[in-house]
């Protein structure tokens, strides 16, 4: 994959190398780079200092661990498209262990692990996905005859950064769910925090967004760190908002218009779906304005019709019941404030003004298409009036 020279490969490479090989035309490529500055929350400008971490060579070695989990975390990665993963690991880092997309196998793929941890010690990025089974002396999960226990203390131990991607690395997600007959887990599973004994870099989801893994990544590229995180390890540019704030339906919420059951009228017309137990009001979590698998607006739990079950927030996602009512933690209307005739369907999402902003190359011009955003549906229900002129109106203000 390269030759390692210090932290960095540095045996590459020209923006028209970057292109042959992520197949991307250098506009294309700037996109991407602004994408992700934007989801980092970057002012304007910093695409550019994006783009030139990425072609400058700078290359990180990663070793990437799994333990209990689905491996739905590396396949919402191998959905992002701008580039995919695979394309990534050969361009922006250097992927040495993985351990359900590498080649080797057995006592090969052991030792790759350990030879990219002797050829980078102290330098390389550590990734962990799943949670950490604790009982019985963590027997519920070995890999090459070794627990995750010591597998995770082993690879640590020289790793520059540590990041814990999914819900079940960063707390223990969907494993570490009690049963009501029980006072702990069938395993014990655990995050990686708790059995590091130090904090870590957290990017919960379950799956979580890809671009804020691969925006976390590229942090440390261009800045030669990670980024900065609240008080569970998460990246405040993907995590200090929450969902509620943002949601498409945020409107029918503060109207009262609630969806009752699945597939009543109120969920057909796109309703808040609160009453449904949706955690949005009390879970930190960029889904609402990101979107996800590059698929389009409302490609996300709640925009697909779905409560929001809390997955990214400890003692929320696989805690509370699904159906239970969320806890109400802000309820002021944000300044983004939609109208409340808006419907579903009849115009661009925030998400994807943000995308097309991101396009644009602008991240305070996210804002402006916002604003915009606003116009154009404005405009959309306009001409949706003017066409169906002469007919009885099909909704109300307030309605
Ligand atoms: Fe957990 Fe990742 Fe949920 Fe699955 O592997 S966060 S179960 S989506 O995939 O760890
Ligand atoms: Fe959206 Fe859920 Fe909030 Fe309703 S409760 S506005 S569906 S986040
Ligand atoms: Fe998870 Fe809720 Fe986002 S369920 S993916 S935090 S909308």
């Amino acid at each position: 994959m390269g030759e390692i020279n210090g932290i960095f490969d540095t045996s590459r490479k020209t923006l028209e190398e970057i292109e042959q090989r992520l197949e991307m035309p250098r506009r294309e490529f700037l996109q991407f780079c602004a994408t992700l500055a934007v989801t980092m929350g970057l002012p304007s400008g910093a695409e550019a200092a994006v783009a030139k971490a990425i072609e400058s060579a700078k290359r990180p070695s990663v070793i990437w661990l799994h333990f209990q989990e689905c491996t739905g975390c590396s396949e919402s990665l191998l959905r992002a498209e701008h580039p995919t993963l695979e394309k990534l690991i050969l361009d922006v880092i250097s992927l040495d262990y993985h351990e359900t997309l590498m080649a080797a196998a057995g006592h090969q793929a052991e030792a790759a692990r350990r030879d990219a941890m002797k050829a980078n010690k102290g330098k390389y990025v550590l990734v962990v996905e799943g949670a950490i089974p604790t009982k019985n002396n963590g027997i519920y999960c070995k890999i090459g005859g070794q627990t995750a226990i010591d597998m995770l203390k082993e690879c640590a131990a020289d790793a520059a950064a540590v990041i814990a991607i999914g819900s079940c690395a960063s707390w223990g997600g969907m494993p570490s769910t009690i049963s009501p007959l029980a006072d702990s887990s069938p395993t014990g599973s655990a995050g990686v925090a708790e059995i590091l004994g130090k904090p870590v870099v957290t990017i919960p989801g379950c799956p979580p967004n890809p671009y804020n893994f691969l925006a976390t990544v590229v942090h440390f590229l261009t800045f030669g760190k990670l980024p900065e995180v609240d008080k569970l390890g998460r990246p405040k540019f993907a995590y200090s908002r929450l969902i509620h704030e943002n949601c498409e339906r945020r409107a029918h919420f503060d109207a009262g218009r609630f969806a009752m059951q699945f597939g009543d009228p109120g969920h057909r017309q796109g309703y808040c779906l609160y009453k449904l137990g949706c955690k949005g009001p009390e879970t930190y979590a960029n889904c609402s304005t990101l979107g996800f698998g590059d698929a389009g607006e409302n490609n996300w739990p709640v925009g697909c019709g779905h409560p929001c079950i809390g997955c990214t927030e400890k003692g929320v996602g696989f805690q509370k019941p699904i159906h239970q009512v969320a806890k109400m933690l802000n309820v002021t209307p944000p300044l983004q404030y939609p109208r409340i005739v808006e419907e579903q369907g009849k115009a661009a999402s925030f998400a994807s003004a943000a995308a097309v902003a991101a396009v644009a190359g602008a991240a305070a011009g996210a804002a402006i298409m916002l604003t915009r955003n606003l116009g154009l549906s404005h405009a959309a229900e306009e001409a949706e009036r003017a066409k169906d002129a002469g007919k009885p109106a099909t909704a109300k203000a307030g309605e």
